[in-house]
């Protein structure tokens, strides 16, 4: 058969539609694909969830890219080195319980096993608001980020989740929409995003750990927007937390789905 223009476009149009729609509702909406939030998404598309990730820009990996100042290498621990060693992801010895991998080959491998395990990763699309039934978020609000950064007026839609997970990294969105328009307290100490202090990287990855919980009623908090939102350092360009933060709220909202 030659080919066909129309016909590609068709199978475009067809497949992406079957696949949005099959998300309309989901066990678990994750707002952000950076090493977080896609480990998340990891572990519970594994466990059998129904998940998807909502990224805003065209690729995905967040933070992970650049390494540090951009240079494409990654730090982690021996903890952090575990997650990688299962995913597959290649990592170099450094010294002192250092171990580096390569930026690419991380979240390039990340995405995939996500994929892979039954994920699926919308991107271009941009969380700009959430769905909230008796003091509880039950959805987001997404509209595409096209239409966000061309300011155009047009009118968003809407996906129903069980649990939300904000993986926005420093931006911590989620939590800010939240705080902003639903007039609520947060399950914060002050009831509000506290804010990210500045970087002390022991401090902030044991932290990380600590902070990944639920931060409003059905939204709970990961990676970097899990400090942001509780008020803890930031680590700099070392990954390890990241990826058991993920790996922590996967469980905590496995078990709650159970
Ligand atoms: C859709 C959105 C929205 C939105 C944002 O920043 P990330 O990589 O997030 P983490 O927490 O998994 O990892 C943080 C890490 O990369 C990092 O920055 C570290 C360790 N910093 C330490 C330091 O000291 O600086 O990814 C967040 C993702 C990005 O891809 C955003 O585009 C996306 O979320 N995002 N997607 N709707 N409203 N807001």
């Amino acid at each position: 058969m030659p080919l066909d223009e129309i016909f590609i476009s068709k199978a475009i149009l067809n497949r992406y539609f079957e696949k949005f729609s099959s998300c309309m509702e989901l066990d678990v909406a994750i707002v952000g694909a950076g090493p977080s939030g896609m480990l998340a998404a990891y572990r519970l598309a594994k466990a059998g969830r129904k998940v998807a990730i909502f990224e805003r820009k065209l690729s995905i990996g967040g933070g992970m890219w650049g390494g540090g100042m951009l240079f494409n290498e990654i730090v982690v621990q021996k903890e952090g080195k575990r997650i990688l060693d299962e995913l597959g992801i290649r990592t170099a010895d450094y010294e002192d319980g250092y171990y580096t991998a390569d930026a690419v080959e991380a979240v390039t491998t990340l995405c995939s096993r996500a994929c892979q395990a039954g994920a699926r990763v919308f991107n271009c699309i941009t969380v700009e608001d959430v769905m909230v039934r008796e003091n509880r978020v039950c959805g987001l609000v997404i509209n595409w980020t096209a239409v966000d950064m061309a300011g155009l007026h047009v009118d968003p839609l809407a996906i129903r989740a069980q649990y939300v997970v904000d993986a926005t990294g420093h931006a911590t969105e989620v939590m800010k929409v939240i705080e902003r328009k639903v007039g609520a307290n947060l399950l914060t100490e002050t009831g509000r995003v506290i804010g990210e202090k500045s970087m002390w990287a022991e401090v902030a990855e044991e932290n990380t750990l600590k902070n990944t919980k639920e931060a409003f009623p059905g939204v709970f908090v990961t990676g970097m927007a899990a400090n942001a939102t509780f008020g803890s350092y930031r680590m700099g360009p070392i990954f390890g937390g990241m990826l058991l933060s993920g790996e922590k709220v996967a469980a905590i909202i496995n078990e709650k789905l159970s």
